[in-house]
């Protein structure tokens, strides 16, 4: 809902930064069950809606990325969820913002769209017919691969 930096939050690095470049992190979940990836569908805004996501949000200041990617996870999703590590390549948004993918695994609960219009489970032979919001594509063979092995 905030949007660019700040967010009316003030903390020793200053409003809204979280890494060294004094960039903001959105931070996602390669959230893989039974072999499947989770995808969730925007409601916005107007150009990225109807088109599907690896669910996430901003980081907040004083947050790790763990931390934060937990909490956009239970919020959008009700599930308590483990974050690992980081996955494909790191997406530049406007704003000094930075779009970063890690791998998740569920703890508990079941995935249900209480931010989003729809979630679903993709296996990898399906994931390159999905509309993706275009951030996202740039993920797309480190999926594979994490979809692929074990
Ligand atoms: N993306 C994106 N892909 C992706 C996510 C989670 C986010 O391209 N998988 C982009 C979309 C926005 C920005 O990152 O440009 C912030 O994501 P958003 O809106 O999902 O983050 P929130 O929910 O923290 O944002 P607010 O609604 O502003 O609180």
């Amino acid at each position: 809902v905030a949007q660019q930096l700040g967010h009316g939050h003030d903390g020793p690095m200053g409003t809204g930064v979280s890494d060294r470049d004094g960039r903001r992190e959105v931070a996602a979940a390669a959230l893989v069950d039974s072999g499947r990836l989770l995808l969730a569908q925007r409601v916005s805004p107007p150009e990225l809606a109807g088109r599907w996501e690896l669910p996430g949000g901003k980081i907040e200041p004083g947050e790790t990325p763990a931390e934060g990617l937990s909490r956009e996870l239970r919020e959008e999703l009700g599930i308590e969820a483990v974050v690992g590590h980081r996955v494909g390549v790191e997406v530049p948004l406007p704003n000094e913002m930075v779009l970063r993918a890690y791998a998740v695994e569920l703890k508990s609960g079941v995935p249900v769209a209480l931010e989003h219009a729809a979630v679903r489970w993709v296996g990898v032979d399906e994931l390159a017919d999905v509309d993706l919001v275009p951030n996202d594509r740039a993920w797309v063979p480190a999926l594979v691969e994490l979809l692929t092995r074990g």
